[in-house]
């Protein structure tokens, strides 16, 4: 089969990539044409991404694919969830596009609480109260900007508004809408009713579609003639999810700047303890469930290293680190990894500190401390979360698997198995570049399902397993 090569346009909240991903039919080869810093900015105690930057950044790892591999043929793109883009009719930017960790959705998020309609939205939309979810978002803009619906005539979400400046087609899909807790659980359109609830106009969001199709051709740059976008599920939580190696009944992780850990299950997780719990039923690429739970994940440490001399830099800095770490005792209390006063604080530091304290604990006293302290309460974070799946989807989970960022992290790995008493195996895998891929093969007919991709993948993966100890 002659090969197929396609580029996945990868955005986190940390850092963005373009990987380049060379398909034979019987084998993935991948190569990284470029990776960026992200980074949001905050104004005036507000916080904003930089749309100008991300895309001029999309463009030049473009161009670096295009220049290594003259064939490239398709690309993608994914991001995190929630965020929008406000839009005139044409297009044209209404309104600076917030980042989810500003604060600013918290009167929101508390009003809904007070009037006692987070039950209910959770049973419209099967999506938790976070507060950065787009109804508070959107909610607190039109709040604070009454007039705004005068001016704006979309909502785009952060992945469709790139696919739409690289390819002029605006179009949505199930994954990221999932996260908007403004789509149907169980349903197919958006709640009319959730929009009426906070007064965000009916026509704001495009309706969902598969994920899986074309959308045209890039049409940025002469130099990227023959290039097709494809549609690929926007939300990179669920690339990754969709494409991690499955044996048995496994429990899965995606650990970045967030850790989400859940499973993939036939049908929405809803009811009481689905409800008290905070489970998130997000949607995979084609509509169906993948329910998790969102952890705060090594954003913790990511914000405590600058209070710190020096981040490590090198493979071998890091490794030192997590060396230092593994020598240090279990911390005798943990953090609560779903703590809103964690989300942005000030001083992420000086926040933890203050949780170690309010427990009667002593906080660490230096960077492989808290590299200890975080490891372990992601760990029973973990547990704790398995344990909510086993009971509301009445299974064991025989395995876990951990894809992402946080799977290069040995002693994370390992406090992760301590704590689930189960093997936990580690990809090394830009996964959420992988799903993007598969979608872009999808589209181009070039496999059926992704059930035939992760059968070809899996042979060449090489895990690394870690036992309970
Ligand atoms: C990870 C992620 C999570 C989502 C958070 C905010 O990048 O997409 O799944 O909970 O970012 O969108």
């Amino acid at each position: 089969m002659a090969k197929t090569t396609l580029a996945a346009i990868d955005l986190g909240a940390t850092s963005g990539r373009v990987i380049v991903g060379t398909w034979s039919g019987s084998d993935l080869d991948l190569t990284e044409a470029y990776r960026f810093p992200n980074g949001f900015n905050e104004l005036n105690g507000s916080a904003y991404w930089d749309l100008g930057t991300l895309f001029n950044e999309i463009k030049t790892g473009l161009l670096k694919a295009r220049e290594l591999f003259p064939d490239l043929e398709s690309c993608g793109v994914d991001t995190w969830g929630v965020d929008s883009v406000l839009t005139n009719r044409d297009g044209r930017l209404a309104f600076p596009a917030h980042a989810y960790r500003d604060v600013r959705t918290n009167k929101v998020v508390d009003a809904v609480r007070a009037e006692g309609m987070d039950r209910w939205l959770f049973d419209r939309s099967g999506i938790p109260m976070v507060n950065y979810n787009t109804s508070f978002q959107l909610a607190e803009l039109l709040q604070s900007f009454p007039d705004l619906d005068k001016v704006v005539d979309q909502a785009m979400l952060l992945p469709h508004y790139f696919n739409f400046l690289l390819s002029g087609v605006v179009k949505s899909e199930y994954s990221e809408a999932s996260t908007t807790q403004l789509l149907e659980v169980g349903g197919d359109t958006y709640c009319q009713d959730v929009f009426e609830h906070f007064s965000i106009p009916s026509g704001w969001l495009a309706e969902p579609e598969h994920a899986g199709q074309m959308l045209g051709p890039v049409r940025i740059d002469p130099l990227l003639e023959g290039v097709q976008l494809a549609l690929v599920p926007g939300h990179d939580t669920s690339c990754a999810f969709e494409v991690v190696p499955r044996e048995g009944n496994t429990f899965i992780i995606s650990s970045g700047t967030w850790m989400l850990a859940g499973a993939m299950s036939d049908k929405a997780l809803l009811g009481d303890e689905a409800f008290e719990s905070g489970i998130s039923n997000e949607r995979c690429g084609d509509g169906s469930y993948r329910p998790n739970k969102i952890l705060l994940g090594l954003w913790l440490l990511e914000q405590t290293i600058p209070s710190f001399d020096k981040r490590p830099q090198t493979d071998a800095e890091w490794g030192a680190l997590i060396s230092a770490a593994e020598e240090r005792p279990d911390p005798d209390v943990l953090l609560n990894i779903r703590d809103r006063d964690l989300f942005n604080p000030q001083s992420m530091r000086d926040a933890i500190d203050e949780k170690i304290r309010s427990m009667g604990g002593t906080p660490p006293d230096d960077l492989p401390g808290y590299m200890r302290l975080i490891c372990a309460s992601l760990g029973a974070g973990v547990c704790e979360t398995m344990g909510i799946f086993e009971n509301i989807m009445d299974k064991h989970f025989d395995n876990v698997v951990i894809v992402g960022g946080g799977s290069k992290n040995r002693l994370l790995c390992q406090l992760i198995a301590n704590a689930c008493g189960k093997a936990v195996t580690s990809y090394n895998l830009e996964a959420s570049s992988v799903g993007n891929i598969a979608y872009q093969l999808l589209a181009l007919g070039k496999i059926k399902s992704l059930k035939e991709f992760q059968d070809v993948l899996r042979p060449s993966l090489s895990p690394k397993v870690y036992k309970p100890q």
